[in-house]
């Protein structure tokens, strides 16, 4: 298993994530790591946990399944969020000295599963404050252009924090959020909309990536992304997405009402920085 990432992380790209909110990088992580998180994702499926959300579902068993926070219970998953290179590679991006595990979510589609996520900023639904925070985007199986992430390049310098938006196919569904009463009301009806970028694409600057098991994203947690899915038949896609804090944030389980995920089984403090055994070290390493 590689210790370090397998190819060195150029200062260009850390120039792209910083000017575009994302970044594509090849080649990071080995097969063994890949092998441990495919064996993290397929007993994630069979054992899920209390956050689990099947967001699309259809006659034929198409299914686009998702998890989160589970690290703690899933040793594959511990292993790669706090002993990969994923740790080494966050601070780096984010500039930060440290990087803490924040929380792993786990997207997993069955073969041909056609559902995409909507557009949408990370960050409003983060227990989070402050700019360090990030996500490395880790796919199991290749990644054809057609179901790629897409990114709105450069949406972070918006200054926007968009209403959250539902990953559920049919639009409705339960994200931890919305089940603190009133309060999606209360709080989301200030937020702007997130523009309607299908309807006039040619309007945005879109990044998207073929990609192979080996390869990551890094993107930061302003930037507006949606799409993957889309999916031919014999094509499933597995992704383990690790999400890291950096310097200077601090946990805030009660922003805009509630978040998704809702880590308030940590007992973490609020306003307090992130730190504990629930938020560990990947960077440096202990
Ligand atoms: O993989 C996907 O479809 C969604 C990923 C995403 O939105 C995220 O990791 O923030």
């Amino acid at each position: 298993m590689n210790q370090e990432p397998l190819t060195p992380i150029a200062e260009d790209d850390v120039d792209a994530f910083r000017r575009d909110g994302v970044v594509c990088l090849r080649r990071k992580f080995d097969e063994d790591w890949l092998e441990l998180a495919r064996a993290g994702a397929e007993r994630n499926m069979r054992e899920p946990g209390p956050y689990a959300h099947t967001y699309a579902k259809d006659d034929v068993g198409h299914v686009f399944f998702n998890d989160v926070a589970n690290w703690e219970r899933i040793p594959e998953f511990e292993r790669v969020l706090v002993h990969s290179p994923a740790g080494r590679i966050a601070a780096r991006m984010m500039a930060s000295h440290t990087a803490r595990v924040f929380y792993d979510s786990m997207f997993y589609r069955t073969s041909g599963t056609r559902a995409r996520t909507p557009w949408h900023q990370d960050q409003p639904y983060w227990c989070v404050e402050g700019q360090a925070v990030c996500s490395l985007w880790l796919p199991l199986d290749p990644v054809p252009r057609a179901s790629a992430l897409e990114f709105v390049r450069g949406s972070t310098v918006w200054n926007a924090t968009f209403h959250r938006e539902s990953f559920f196919a049919d639009g409705a569904g339960t994200h931890a959020f919305e089940s603190a009463p009133g309060a999606r009301a209360r709080d989301e009806a200030a937020l702007d909309r997130i523009p309607d970028i299908d309807s006039h694409p040619e309007r945005y600057d879109l990044l998207a990536w073929e990609m192979e098991p080996g390869d990551c994203l890094v993107f930061s947690g302003t930037v507006v992304h949606g799409g993957s899915g889309n999916l031919t038949e014999g094509r499933r896609l597995r992704v383990l997405a690790a999400r890291y804090t950096g310097d200077g944030t601090v946990y805030c389980p009660d922003k805009l009402g509630g978040t998704d995920p809702d880590l308030r089984h940590t007992g973490h403090e609020p306003g307090r920085p992130f730190d504990g055994p629930h938020f560990p070290l990947a960077w440096p390493r202990s």
